[in-house]
Order: structure tokens, then C-alpha cells, then sequence
């Protein structure tokens, strides 16, 4: 440990860390653009330009080494009027459209023109001025991404959380330099036209509304008070822990109570839980991978739950389709029950004369659930996608005090009903834990193995492997950059029987639709409240599901059976 000062407060910090760093242990706020706790410094913005006793200029805090003995200071009169000169800079060529920014209250140059005072300097830049000649601004093309580079603050995080050393997909990168740098596409294309597999995280990381998830939220509204169909919704696993920062609350807080009746209060009819067919989607694919195994075909399989990884294959390696699982994402599979079931029958009046079609939405952490939900094959199933941060903003544009509401509300059944399987499909390493838990059980060897297998389990991305008894060895890549150096090795093929691959690093938790967090142990907090909840579960193995049995024994007949294909299965194209 290493001893410093900050503005006159004595502090401690480990060895290696930065003035950043040191600033926040001590309770020092020092602004940023450009800083991501999960990406490395690039000290580009210069805000965070801070005074060392002894150094001739200031210096990036970011990217600058605490040492022993220093005395900083990061709020003198000169660097208060650096920044305010630096984000004048930034205000004049920005739109002054923030009340109608998707960016919401998570902009930090809109929090910082507070912090400055700059309100004087506000620039009046229509959105897609031509302030950058050449340059494409806005780009509403993708289903699931949403740009427009005249709010770019040239921070450069989402070229590196796009490329280098995030997702190694290399979509967004800067074109000119110095006050026309800009993060564009291959060639200036539409980013519907590119190689984006629409997992978000540029928007993740993006500190203004420059990158956004295309906007569902506003729609899902006016549908609801228009009330002129039953209306469901489903809540993705990972999406009732990390609601909880939104609101004020500890990472890692479990949220599912309140965020019931958060969206009962937005006028919901009836509110159901994708875990539910998680669980039915370990069932499917479960007994797929049984399949497989007996036909020694198609092997290993891919599980296909993440839109981001089968985007991927489409776009880059067609010759794999094959090998995904056609078992749809338990989104699109708990669309099709709720749409098409014999549960969805029993409803209610509407549902049951089919009159009115119900309008189905899913609250997702992640942005390329948009783009699946408009799948050939799938389309249909559910009408719209809204991510975590999404649904806080509806819940904010209601007036709903979400931290003073009842912790105790309980989806509605059928479709609500879960186990702690379906909720590990939320962490990295979960999609395969469930899928074992229910092979194991169909092959009649429940306890081969400890319910909690730890071999999957934690943040780091990368490949993980282990053996499952009577089936072979599985593989979980954590994170798109994962799958895709499992990919170049010679023996992927012969080494395992079936591969999970989840595009964002930590699976789900980490998708691009949850909220921004500069928490620097953010996966590591939702992780732990992921498998928390599974440990809490009542019932921990897909098969337990009642609901789930029900439905094959009213409905489907046994999993991967032929009405169970025409429900539940899906197909790809290259
Ligand atoms: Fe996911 Fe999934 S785990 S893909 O990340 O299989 O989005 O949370 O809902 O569909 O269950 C996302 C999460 C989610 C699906 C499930
Ligand atoms: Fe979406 Fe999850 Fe895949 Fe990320 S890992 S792209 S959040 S499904």
C-alpha cells in the first residue's frame, strides 16, 4: 500500500493505482469522458487533468500512477477553468435536444454542464448538422442500435469496447483525427449494413447519447394506455438485479418484488417471468444435445439462447449454423406460449376467443433481443423489447417511487413460474449448469454430478471446460472474443459435445441494455446475486418446474417432440 494526499485528505491505495483511483478512495469526484473502469485509460478528454506538488504541467489522473508521498490536488481555479473551457468547446457543436435524448438522465456531459455551470454555453447543433462533411450522423438503421455522432464526445470507449480489447469485432472505429476524429464504420456504412452482431455494448459505454438502444419504451407506453389489448410482459433474469442501480439501490440487490409491481403499475395485465422458459429451453435443448449424441450428428452443439452469438455465425462463420441449437431463446420461446399456448388460452376472456391478439413485450438486458425479436422464424412471438434501462426510464417518466414500493409482488402463473435453473441463464457459464441439470435428469443421473458446479462459474472471460459424466465435455466461452479464439484452434471440434457461447462478457448481467455502471466489481456483484437467487430457489432443477411439466403433458407431449418443434424450434439462415 502506498500513502497520498488528495485535496488535503490522507489516503491509501494499492500499489499500481492510478490518481483515479486514489481520488475515489478518497471520496473525491474528479470528472471524466473518457474513463471506463473495464477499459484501459486513454487520457483523451483531458478532464480529469489533476495538479501533482512538483510535476512542471497537470497531469490525466486516469492514466497516471499514484506514488508515495504525492499531493494532488484535483479542484484548483486553473483546472475548474480548463474544464469549463474544454466543455465549452464540446457544448458548442453539441444538439440541444436533451429532453428528447434516449441518453435520459445518463449523460455525463449533460451532468457535468450542471457541475460547470455552462448552461450559457449550450450549443444550437440540430440533430445531423453537417458539422462533420462526409460523415454519416444519424443512423436509425439497426434494430437494436440507434447513433447519431453529432452528440460524440470523440471519447473513443465504444471503438474500444467494440474492438480492442472488448468484443474484437471491430465494427465502430475513428475516422480523421484531432477535432474531426470521429468513431465511424467500415467505409461510413449503415450499421445495419456492417458485421454488427447488435450486442450493445458500445451503448453500455457510451457517457451521452451518441449510441443508444433503438427506443422501444415510448411505444410500449402508448400501447398500454391505449389499453385496447391484454397486454403481458416477461422480465429476462438478469434484469430484476441490476434494475436495482437504477434506483439508487447496491449493485447486486435483488429486485424481483418491486419490479412486479413497478410494471403492474405501468398498466401490465399480466406479469410473467422469462425464467420460465429458461427452464423450458434447458428442457429442449437438454434433450436435443441427447439427440445428437445418439445420432452422432451435429455435434458439438451450440447453444443459441444469445441473439449476439447466432448474429455472429450468420455474419461470419455460416458453416457453423448447423451446429447452433434450433432451440428458441427462452424471449422468443416464452413469446410463442403466451401468444400461442394452451395456458395463454386459459387467460383470459380475450385470449381465449383469440380476439384481440395479446400484446406481448420482454424487459431484457440486452440490445440484440431487439433485433431477435424480428427474426424470420421468430418474428411475431413479441412485439416489444425493452432493456433495463429502458423500462427504469419508463418507470421514472411515471412517477413511480420505485425504491418505496411493495418487495413482495409475485408474477402471475403459469408463465411465471420458475426454478433457480432459469435464473442462472442470466450469468455467464448458466445456460450450460441448467442444460446439464436437465441431461442429467433425463438420463437418470441426477447426482453425477453437485447442483452448483463451480467450474463455469465467475467473471473472467475466456474458455472453460469440464467433463460431464455419461455425456462428454462441454465448454462455456465467456464472451464473443472467447468463442471466437476457441474457434481457431485445431481440436474444438473433437473436444467437446456442446459449447455455450454468450456474446457479452459475464453473459447477460453484463449485456448491453443494463445500466451504465463505472463500478469497476459491477459483473462480480450481479453474479453473485444470480446465483443467490438459484440458491434461494424452492426447486433448482429445470424439470421441477410443475408449470413447465404441465405444459408438456397438456400441450407438447414430451420435449423435442413434433409439436414441441413447432412451438419451441426455430431455424437459421445465413
Ligand atoms: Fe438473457 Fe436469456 S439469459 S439471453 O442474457 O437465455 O437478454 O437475462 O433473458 O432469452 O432466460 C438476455 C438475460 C435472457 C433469453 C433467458
Ligand atoms: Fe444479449 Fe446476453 Fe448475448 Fe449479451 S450475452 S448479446 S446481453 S443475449
Amino acid at each position: 500500500m502506498i500513502q497520498l494526499t488528495i485535496n488535503g485528505r490522507p489516503v491509501e491505495v494499492d500499489e499500481g493505482a492510478t490518481l483515479l483511483d486514489a481520488a475515489a478512495a478518497a471520496g473525491v469526484h474528479v470528472p471524466t469522458l473518457c474513463h471506463h473502469p473495464r477499459l484501459p485509460a486513454q487520457a483523451v478528454c483531458r478532464l480529469c487533468l489533476v495538479e501533482v506538488d512538483g510535476q512542471p504541467r497537470p497531469q490525466p489522473a486516469c492514466a497516471t500512477r499514484a506514488r508515495a508521498g504525492d499531493r494532488v490536488s484535483t479542484d484548483s481555479g486553473a483546472l475548474r477553468q480548463f474544464r469549463q473551457t474544454n466543455l465549452g468547446w464540446l457544448l458548442a457543436r453539441h444538439p440541444d435536444d436533451c429532453i428528447r435524448c434516449e441518453a435520459g438522465g445518463a449523460c455525463k456531459l449533460q451532468a457535468l454542464v450542471g457541475e460547470y455551470q455552462l448552461q450559457e454555453h449550450w450549443g444550437k447543433v440540430p440533430m445531423g448538422s453537417a458539422e462533420h462533411p462526409g460523415h454519416r450522423l444519424a443512423d436509425h438503421t439497426s434494430p437494436s442500435i440507434w447513433r447519431d455522432l453529432s452528440k460524440c464526445v470523440e471519447c473513443g470507449l465504444c471503438a474500444q469496447a467494440c474492438g480492442e480489447p472488448g468484443q474484437q469485432q471491430f465494427v465502430i472505429g475513428f475516422a480523421e483525427r484531432g477535432s474531426d476524429r470521429l468513431p465511424v464504420t467500415v467505409f461510413d456504412r449503415p450499421l445495419a449494413e456492417t458485421n454488427c452482431i447488435s450486442c450493445g455494448q458500445c451503448t453500455a459505454v457510451c457517457p451521452v447519447g451518441a449510441l443508444v438502444e433503438t427506443p422501444h419504451w415510448h411505444e410500449v407506453l402508448e400501447t398500454l394506455d391505449g389499453r385496447r389489448r391484454v397486454s403481458a410482459v416477461q422480465v429476462a433474469p438478469a434484469t430484476r438485479i441490476a434494475i436495482s442501480e437504477e434506483f439508487g439501490m447496491a449493485p447486486g440487490t435483488v429486485s424481483t418484488g418491486r419490479l412486479i409491481n413497478a410494471l403492474r403499475r405501468l398498466g401490465f395485465d399480466h406479469v410473467f417471468d422469462t425464467n420460465f422458459a429458461a427452464d423450458l429451453t434447458a428442457m429442449e435443448e437438454g434433450s436435443e444435445l441427447l439427440a445428437r449424441l445418439q445420432a452422432r450428428q451435429r455435434l458439438p452443439l451450440f447453444t443459441s439462447c444469445c441473439p449476439g452469438w447466432v448474429n455472429w455465425v450468420e455474419l461470419n462463420r455460416p458453416a457453423l449454423l448447423p451446429h447452433l441449437s434450433t432451440t428458441k431463446s427462452p424471449q422468443q420461446m416464452h413469446g410463442a406460449v403466451t401468444k400461442r399456448g394452451a395456458f395463454a388460452r386459459g387467460l383470459g376472456p380475450a385470449f381465449a376467443q383469440g380476439a384481440a391478439e395479446p400484446y406481448v413485450v420482454s424487459v431484457m438486458p440486452c440490445t440484440a433481443k431487439k433485433d431477435e425479436a424480428q427474426r424470420p422464424g421468430v418474428c411475431g412471438d413479441v412485439d416489444h423489447v425493452l432493456t433495463t434501462r429502458e423500462l427504469a426510464r419508463m418507470i421514472r417518466a411515471r412517477g413511480i417511487a420505485f425504491g418505496a414500493l411493495p418487495p413482495d409482488g409475485q408474477f402471475d402463473h403459469p408463465l411465471g413460474e420458475s426454478t433457480g435453473a432459469g435464473q442462472l441463464f442470466g450469468a455467464s457459464g448458466g445456460v450450460m449448469e441448467a442444460m446439464v441439470r436437465a441431461a442429467l435428469h433425463l438420463t437418470g443421473q441426477d447426482s453425477a454430478l453437485p447442483l452448483e458446479w463451480q467450474q463455469f462459474r465467475g467473471v473472467d472471460a475466456g474458455v472453460k471446460s469440464a467433463e460431464v459424466p455419461g455425456l462428454g465435455r462441454v465448454a462455456v466461452c465467456n464472451g464473443i472474443a472467447a468463442a471466437q479464439r476457441l474457434l481457431e484452434t485445431p481440436q474444438w471440434r473433437q473436444d467437446f459435445v456442446a459449447i455455450e457461447v454468450m456474446a457479452c462478457v459475464g453473459g447477460c448481467l453484463g449485456g448491453g441494455g443494463e445500466p451504465k455502471s463505472m463500478d469497476p466489481l459491477i459483473l462480480h456483484k450481479r453474479m453473485q446475486a444470480v446465483y443467490q437467487v438459484d440458491r434461494q430457489s424452492a426447486r433448482r432443477r429445470p424439470h421441477e418446474n410443475e408449470a413447465v411439466q404441465e405444459l408438456y403433458a397438456t400441450q407438447l407431449g414430451h420435449p423435442n417432440s413434433g409439436r414441441a418443434h413447432a412451438l419451441l424450434h426455430t431455424s437459421y439462415a445465413a
